[in-house]
């Protein structure tokens, strides 16, 4: 089943208490605004739009411990998240998320991963998660250097951080780290290294995306994440483009992948035809040239969710 066969439901997770940087919030509306819907239409994807997660804005709130900041904000919303994309899947719909920043995959994939488990062999059960960015977001709040909590969502879901986002959906690991490729990374903190070393993680860095190809590096995360796999998430931040056609992030980094590298990577997860669940994060118009990196993300959602040149 193909997002062309189910009804995308899109989710608006209007979060940016995980950044650094004020705005991501607005990702959302952007997006729509850069023309989802109607782009959705034309490549004959049908969606709904079911409006945005409610979540508190940061004036209201302070920030906490500054190793997690935020955390009990993200904690709430990303409980709510991860409540509506079950039940998007248990009605036989596409979750389609739009950030927001990352630590609303603590949502996304802790949801997929409750609605899988209820019916599955395994726990955690059978999620493959492709990771496109350029960051590895590994970090614990013993390691972060910011306390940003969008630099942990990985790790939260792998089993490890504050207890209460470990705690989303049920408490522990939502998915094996021999069923996550990491494609386009190129900063990476001391401590995500060694993590990312001594896992099971399948992590591509720019360097090899430039040495092998990236139609190489993408065929090959796709096997890896598709093996013996009932779900396959694509969690993709836009910071992974490189910032020449997406400036518009809170975390630019110079060397990432071009506009059509991205394309070709989406056409090629739309192919399999294994995609269940998208989300795209950590577009912040605040910091954009116009709109152009919320019209850069909705080409890569219709792209992914199967709208190809000549078919
Ligand atoms: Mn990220």
């Amino acid at each position: 089943m193909s997002a062309k066969e189910s009804s995308v439901e899109v989710i608006g997770m209007p979060l940016d208490h995980g950044a650094g940087r004020r705005g991501v919030s607005m990702g959302p509306t952007a997006i729509r605004i850069a023309g989802l819907e109607a782009a959705l239409k034309r490549a004959e994807i049908p969606s709904h739009d079911g409006g945005d997660i409610e979540i508190p804005i940061p004036e209201t709130r302070e920030p906490g411990d500054p190793s997690q900041r935020y955390l009990e904000v993200i904690e709430t919303a990303c409980s709510r998240l991860c409540d509506r994309v079950s039940s998007t899947l248990a009605a036989g719909r596409f979750p389609l998320v739009l950030g927001g920043d990352h630590s609303i995959a603590i949502g996304t994939i802790s949801g997929i991963s409750a609605h899988h488990r209820e019916k599955g062999s395994t726990t955690p059960p059978k999620v493959g998660l492709l990771w496109f960015d350029a960051h590895a977001d590994l970090n614990t709040p013993d390691t972060s250097p910011t306390g940003n909590i969008h630099g942990m969502p990985l790790a939260c879901l792998l089993g490890k951080g504050p207890e209460s986002l470990v705690g989303i959906g049920y408490q522990g690991a939502k998915i094996a780290p021999h069923r996550v490729a990491q494609i386009g990374l190129r900063e990476l903190d001391p401590d995500e290294k060694r993590r990312i070393l001594a896992s099971d993680i399948s992590a591509y860095t720019m360097e090899d995306i430039d040495r092998r190809g990236l139609s190489d590096v993408v065929e090959e995360a796709l096997a890896t994440v598709l093996e013996d796999c009932d779900h396959l998430h694509v969690s993709f931040d836009i910071d992974v483009i490189d910032p020449r056609f997406a400036p518009g992030t809170g975390t630019a980094r110079p060397g990432g992948l071009t506009y059509r590298e991205a394309h070709m990577a989406m056409e090629m997860v739309a192919k399999t035809e294994e995609v269940r669940s998208f989300e795209m994060v950590e577009v912040n118009p605040i910091l954009d040239e116009g709109n152009r990196t919320a019209e850069v993300a909705v080409g890569i959602i219709t792209s992914a969710l199967g709208k190809s040149i000549l078919s």
